[in-house]
């Protein structure tokens, strides 16, 4: 992928919808921000995503996390994201065999695939977690990203890793439309003599993304919108506590400044990135 392009351009090119839809409402709303919300309880989750829903492309979320968990909480995640334009991403990390994937994805107390536009999978199973996955998610219409990169200290995901998880995402094309990484994978994995598919055009989404601090003292390190989107050419910032800060304390006019901050430091960055001189 030439990193001129622009999301527009490369939304035309691309086949599986929820990858469309995401560059689409990206290109639309002019932001490539992607806020976490990592709360247990659903109203302040429910309070937070509708802050920053003007403000996103994308909302990740972590339903194991929340203690009230229900259907109804779903219906209204749901009406967030038509009433505010943006997709959701369940950071679901399944990394299971196909048939039991499958059944987590679809089924159980969360039913994830019935809601999330967008989840994620180790590739520690191999090639059969996209397999299994994609057997519930494409008839669906929605798209998996793999895990090729981890944003934390020590992370075991890389060298040969990474290459394998890029190689088996060019075997399901139509599925996988991108990483969990923190840098581009154009060309990544490829074997002597092999050359990248003329329409590869994988999304990067970097999570690991803080304005004003380095860490958080549990392995988690963080790098600028800046270094992220310019630097290493990733297309979705993921931040979490750098917009909500502490839900003890909901601020919600806090919130929604963090999260405009967030979105101008991350879309100046692609402007930054496909300026031609
Ligand atoms: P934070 O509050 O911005 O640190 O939250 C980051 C979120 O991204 C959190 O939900 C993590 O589970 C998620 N994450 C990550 O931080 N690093 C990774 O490599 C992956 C996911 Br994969």
């Amino acid at each position: 992928m030439d990193r001129h392009q622009t999301y527009a351009e490369r939304s035309a090119k691309q086949t599986n919808a929820a990858a469309i839809q995401l560059l689409d409402t990206i290109d639309r709303k002019k932001t490539n921000l992607c806020v976490s919300v990592d709360v247990t309880n659903s109203k302040d989750f429910l309070a937070i995503i509708d802050a920053v829903g003007p403000y996103v492309c994308l909302v990740k979320t972590h339903v194991d996390i929340l203690e009230d968990f229900n259907r109804t909480l779903v219906e209204h995640l749901v009406q967030l994201s038509e009433k505010h334009d943006f997709l959701i991403f369940e950071d679901r990390k399944f990394a299971d065999i196909g048939n039991t994937v499958a059944l987590q994805y679809f089924s159980g107390v969360h039913r994830i695939a019935s809601w999330a536009h967008i989840t994620n999978a180790h590739p520690v199973p191999g090639p059969s977690v996209v397999k299994g996955l994609a057997s519930v998610g494409l008839p669906m219409k929605r798209g998996l990203l793999l895990l090729a990169e981890m944003s934390t200290e020590g992370a075991l995901a890389r060298g040969e890793y990474t290459d394998e998880a890029v190689r088996i995402a060019r075997t399901h094309r139509d599925f996988v439309i991108g990483f969990i990484a923190q840098r581009r994978m154009e060309g990544v994995g490829l074997r002597p003599g092999e050359t990248m598919h003329p329409t590869e055009d994988f999304l990067v989404l970097a999570p690991g993304v803080g304005l004003d601090v380095k860490g958080d003292g549990m392995g988690q390190q963080y790098r600028t919108p800046r270094q992220v989107v310019f630097e290493s050419g990733c297309d979705v910032i993921i931040v979490g506590r750098g917009i909500y800060g502490k839900p003890e304390a909901l601020d919600v006019q806090a919130v929604q400044a963090q999260a405009e901050r967030y979105r101008k430091a991350g879309w100046d960055a692609y402007l930054e990135r496909v300026k031609r001189e």
